[in-house]
């Protein structure tokens, strides 16, 4: 009776594990259901980058400052205003690209085609308003994350009705 049994449990130790069942829809076992992504705007590249004495936090003052000097690098004729074309050079350094936000048209309050200093300052000081989430009056780096669940594939349809609505 013993062999017997030593037998059965070395036949059980020769079968491979059961696979684990995953339903369809349902992340296998060990694998959050809710994929979490962390990213910044564009505008948070700048504010951070803006931190002039290295705390890992950008004050208001680091802000103006930083937004002052990268003015006046980017303002090429000197006339003090930063035309359309000299501000997409100004967002391409410090936002990532031309066509980051936010935009020259947000920006250009007056709609005079031209970027005044005042005119940065007073948009990038609405950003630092909104991202100051404990407003302390600096921007940490947490304060710049976003937390987002990623779209995850949509479900296939039927098509045919889908067609059919198209159609009318
Ligand atoms: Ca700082
Ligand atoms: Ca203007
Ligand atoms: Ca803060």
């Amino acid at each position: 009776m013993p062999i017997l049994l030593s037998l059965v449990a070395l036949i059980a130790a020769a079968q491979p594990e059961a696979p684990v069942e995953v339903r369809p829809g349902e992340p296998p076992e060990g694998v959050s259901a809710v994929p979490i992504s962390e990213t910044a705007e564009p505008i948070g590249l700048a504010i951070a980058s803006f931190d002039a004495d290295r705390d890992g936090r950008t004050s208001r003052v680091e802000l103006n400052e930083a937004l002052l000097r990268s003015f006046a690098a980017a303002d090429r004729d000197g006339d003090g205003q930063l035309g359309y074309i000299e501000y997409s050079g100004w967002a391409t350094v410090w936002l990532g690209s031309a066509t980051a936000l936010p935009g020259p048209y947000a920006i250009d309050a007056d709609g005079d085609d031209r970027i005044a200093r005042e005119e940065l300052l007073a948009e990038f000081g609405r950003h630092f308003v909104r991202l100051d989430r404990d407003s302390d009056g600096a921007i940490s780096h947490a304060e710049l994350l976003t937390v987002s669940q990623p779209r995850l594939p949509p479900l296939p349809r039927e098509r045919t009705p889908r067609r059919r609505a198209i159609q009318r």
